[in-house]
């Protein structure tokens, strides 16, 4: 366990230093989804990270898979949660993360010209004000509870434990 780990370490820390496009900000934990495979809209959730010193901003998304990519949010409309575009983006100030999440804001999917099956990654390409463009590949992920983060990493926790003779 303890070996899995460091290696888990060691690949997050070579994807970071790798030579991207946009090398100063950091996608991390990225999932997309939809209401089943024969949705017609979908969503992709992530944590966008700005390690740069100076503040951007998420302005576009695009994907190969959807005819329109829109920037969403939800807000309170009386009792009823209601998605509107966001034009002006998202903002990723410096040295900070902005996390996309369901309920909040996200990468909106319309016009899915592909069932989201299960497992299978997809294409996003996001592009920043200041960091230009760059392409996610964002696992599709129907199943995924909105419970956020810490449930998730509770999930893979336990099947650690179901494997820890194995190293
Ligand atoms: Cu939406």
């Amino acid at each position: 366990m303890t070996l899995k780990s460091a290696t888990l370490g060691l690949t997050a820390a070579l994807a970071l230093a790798l030579p991207a496009v946009a090398e100063d900000i950091a996608i991390e934990d990225p999932y997309a989804r939809a209401a089943g495979a024969s949705a017609m809209a979908g969503a992709a959730f992530m944590t966008i990270r700005n390690d740069s010193a100076i503040a951007d901003r998420l302005v576009a998304a695009q994907s190969d898979v959807a005819d329109r990519v829109e920037l969403h949010t939800h807000v309170a409309d009386g009792d009823v949660m209601r998605m509107i575009e966001v034009e002006e983006g998202f903002a990723i100030p410096a040295g900070e993360a902005h996390s996309l999440a369901r309920g909040g804001d996200h990468v909106m999917l319309m016009g899915l010209r592909q069932p989201f099956e299960q497992g299978e990654t997809i294409s996003v390409t996001l592009t920043f004000e200041n960091a230009g463009e760059m392409t996610v590949e964002v696992p599709i992920d129907n199943e995924r509870t909105g419970m956020g983060m810490d449930h998730g990493d509770m999930d893979h926790g336990d099947m650690d434990h179901g494997t820890d003779g194995d190293g």
